[in-house]
């Protein structure tokens, strides 16, 4: 008889505006930051995509700003913009007094991930963060930048000073994990989405060290937890990112080095990824052929099927269903 593997899949951003439940809460509840710190609705918000699509892991929903919020930076969230932070150039600009004082101010997000680990049933859990870097991007640029030319500057210009925030929130960000860790989630994942602003020396200590750390530190705390890297745009650094950094599973947008997924599988390390998120605004039938393209992709993986970065706020929820099934029917025998 034929072994078959099914193929788990969950998608970046699955709790979120393109779904009309979400949407109906969010009208309600103005203040996103707030939303992310109550416990009964941050736990039905994470739950409502398993729900109305049985997929197979439950998302903390939370945002990768919170820790700017606990490190004492002001961080908004307004209607149709994102987020907007008050931005900082030293660590002076933060009112960072403990690590446990810090954390007291996010606590509830625990609270969540206890509620949704009693729930859980057979799915896998994911807590997260941002990668440092990424947050430190959002500090320093006080929000979405086309350019990033504030964080690029900062970085060349006070490398000691960005140094010494970086390491803040390496330490924030482990000891944050490590209590969702104990909250309950099964997965942890780190979204380094800026990643790809960085080459050589500055990814090295921007990028591959403090990420490096985390995970030495995670591992350390929890063998069993594991662990989703997603340094977002590294293109070849992705095998530099790889070789250096622990991870059980790899996240890969559209920029990775077409060698990649052979040393991924030699190192073992689980393939996520990557259907392009551009591609559910499509048609169904276009959806189907990509969809598959991507499972043919990795076949020779191991694979949990996701996107290359978060869904869209007008994806249709047919084109979700669409991708469901054709993951769902696909069969591989490894
Ligand atoms: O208006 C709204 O309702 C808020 C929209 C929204 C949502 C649903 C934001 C604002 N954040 C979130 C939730 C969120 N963010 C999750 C929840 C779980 C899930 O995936 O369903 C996660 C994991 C994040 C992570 C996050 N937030 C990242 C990393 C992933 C990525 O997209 O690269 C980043 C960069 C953020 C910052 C952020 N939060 C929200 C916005 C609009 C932004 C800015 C994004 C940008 O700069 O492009």
């Amino acid at each position: 008889m034929k072994l078959v593997n099914k193929i788990p899949i969950w998608f970046m951003r699955q709790a979120g505006r393109y779904l009309p439940e979400y949407m109906e809460l969010r009208s309600k509840n103005s203040d996103f930051l707030k939303l992310c710190f109550d416990p009964d609705l941050a736990s039905e918000i994470s739950l409502q995509p398993i729900k109305r699509f049985d997929l197979d892991f439950i998302i903390l929903f939370s945002d990768i700003l919170v820790i700017p919020h606990a490190l004492g930076q002001e961080v908004k969230f307004l209607k149709n913009h994102g987020p907007l932070l008050k931005c900082i150039t030293s660590k002076r600009d933060l009112n960072y007094a403990s690590l446990n004082k810090s954390l007291d101010k996010i606590s509830n997000i625990f609270e969540t991930l206890k509620i949704l680990h009693a729930k859980k049933r057979k799915k896998n859990l994911i807590g997260f963060c941002g990668g440092p870097f990424t947050v430190l991007n959002y500090m320093v640029e006080g929000g979405t930048s086309k350019t990033h030319s504030k964080i690029k500057t900062f970085i060349k210009d006070n490398k000691n000073e960005a140094t010494d925030i970086i390491k803040i929130i390496t330490e924030i960000s482990i000891e944050y994990l490590k209590r969702q860790i104990k909250s309950g989630a099964d997965y942890i994942q780190i979204f380094e989405s800026w990643a790809g602003l960085l080459e050589k020396e500055e990814y090295i200590d921007f990028i591959i060290k403090p990420n490096q750390q985390i995970s030495e530190e995670i591992k350390e705390f929890s063998k069993n937890t594991k662990i989703i890297h997603f340094p977002r745009g590294s293109r070849k650094n992705y095998k530099t990112f790889a070789e250096e950094v622990k991870c059980d599973v790899m996240s890969l947008d559209l920029t990775y080095p077409k060698e990649l997924p052979s040393i991924l599988r030699e190192k073992g390390i689980t393939v996520q990824g990557n259907l392009d998120p551009q591609e559910l605004l499509k048609d169904g039938e276009r959806v189907e052929e990509k969809t598959k393209e991507v499972l043919d992709k990795f076949k020779k993986n191991n694979h949990i099927f996701n996107l290359s970065h978060g869904i869209l706020p007008k994806t249709k929820i047919s084109n979700i269903e669409k991708v469901i099934k054709v993951v769902r029917d696909y069969e591989t025998s490894k």
